[in-house]
């Protein structure tokens, strides 16, 4: 089997099939450098507050495999569960933090509601003032949500897979997806030609480039999405806060500085940066969370591509090529489903049917209507 892209997702789904399945030979193709896509270029949140029961079932899968990830990769991934804040500054938001925090213990998945106190309590540093631009009026709160390293993720996984015997080759790029009588036969590589008649594509900024080889077109819009650290400072927020509706989120990282991130960028493009006018805006929402910040130095400022799909929901399974699998359209939120995603594709490409977490993740989803709108909990505005 051939796995098509060496982020965090494709190694994941290359150590599972490995160490769950016994399905012979198994490479990584990966056209730059592992984790130099999307998994190095992200803001590394990781919860399972999602609304639908899909979504939260196939998160929470991930977040408890994230719970476990250093001790079952023997790397460090710094898993840090310091939780994640979603704020409401509108009565809508309060109603709608409400109905998905209690959506969310109905599934097993801790969830509390924080008044503009609470949250105070917990993060002295931001306006809760009634009379700010956007008055907080309270906050949805996973205690077990968090950051961890990204890049450890990629390398974690990429070691452990290739202790199993997977090849992880890099600086190569698929160029071509062969078919005969409608199947798999072959990759054209810009290293040469792979023959194989099962591939996983994992691809992500770059689905419907890899959808298009194949003759398929796929219900995604590749949009920049970037994000910005600050010079490093003391310790100061020890909490990740995100608000939809100003458009920002921000945490610190172990280094100290202050990551930041922004909504997509509106127009769909392939340039790995991002325009100035959603920086501005970024800052500007987060320096009214916290009007203190406005004295930090940024200090980088990067964009990724991501892949997203018309109700913000994931594509994993199969396609009408037989042989030919994708694990696509993660859009902004991917990062923190790298470890079930891989689980759960894993299981799809060996067994040639979706885990029961994946089902309804499936293309046919856009045919027969049943789309999982997660819009409201992607906490990145689209
Ligand atoms: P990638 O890491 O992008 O891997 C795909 C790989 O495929 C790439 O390495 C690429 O080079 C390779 N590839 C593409 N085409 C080919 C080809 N033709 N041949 C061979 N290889 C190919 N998610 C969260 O959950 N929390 C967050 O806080 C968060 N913040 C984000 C912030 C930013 C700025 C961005 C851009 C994204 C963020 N995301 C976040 C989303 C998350 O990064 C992605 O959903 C996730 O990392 C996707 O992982 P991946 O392994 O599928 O993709
Ligand atoms: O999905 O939690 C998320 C996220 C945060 C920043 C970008 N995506």
């Amino acid at each position: 089997m051939v796995i098509v892209g060496g982020g965090g997702h494709g190694l994941a789904s290359a150590y599972y099939l490995a160490r769950n399945f016994d399905v012979g030979r198994i490479a990584v193709v990966e056209k730059g450098w592992i984790g130099g896509g999307n998994t190095g270029r992200n803001t590394t949140i990781v919860r399972s507050n999602y609304l639908w029961d899909e979504a939260a079932h196939l998160y929470e899968k991930s977040l408890q495999l994230w719970e476990g990830l250093s001790q079952e990769l023997n790397y460090n991934v710094m898993f840090s569960q310091r939780g994640v804040m979603n704020l409401g500054h509108t009565l809508q938001d309060m109603r709608d933090i409400v109905r998905r925090s209690s959506a969310n213990r109905l599934n097993g998945i801790d969830s509390e509601v924080l008044t503009p106190t609470d949250i105070k309590r917990r993060v002295p540093a931001i306006d809760i003032a009634p009379s700010a631009r956007y008055p907080i009026l309270g906050a949805s709160f996973q205690p077990r949500g968090g950051v961890a390293r990204h890049d450890a993720v990629a390398w974690g996984f990429a070691r452990a897979a290739d202790q199993l015997g997977v090849d992880i080759i890099q600086n190569c790029e698929v160029t071509g997806i062969r078919q005969v009588d409608g199947a798999v036969t072959a990759l054209e590589t810009s290293r040469g030609l792979i023959r194989t008649k099962k591939v996983g594509v994992v691809a992500a900024g770059h689905s419907s480039v890899m959808a298009a080889m194949a003759g398929l077109r796929l219900p995604i819009e590749s949009h920049p999405l970037q994000a910005l650290v600050s010079e490093p400072l003391k310790p100061v927020l020890d909490t990740v806060i995100m608000s939809n509706a100003v458009h920002g989120y921000i945490s610190q990282s172990d280094k100290g500085e202050l990551v930041v991130g922004a909504g997509i960028d509106a127009y769909t493009s392939y340039g790995q940066r991002g325009s100035y006018g959603i920086i501005e805006g970024n800052i500007a929402a987060i320096v009214t969370l916290f009007p203190s910040f406005s004295r930090v130095r940024m200090l980088r400022q990067w964009g990724g591509i991501v892949d997203v799909c018309p109700d913000a929901c994931p594509i994993i399974g199969k396609t009408p090529v037989r042989g030919l699998y994708f694990n696509c359209g993660w859009g902004t939120g991917g990062f923190k489903a790298t470890p079930g995603s891989g689980w759960v594709f894993a299981h799809t490409l060996a067994r040639d049917e979706p885990h029961s977490l994946n089902a309804a993740f499936s293309l046919e989803r856009f045919y027969t209507g049943a789309l999982i709108d997660e819009h409201g909990a992607a906490g990145v505005a689209h």
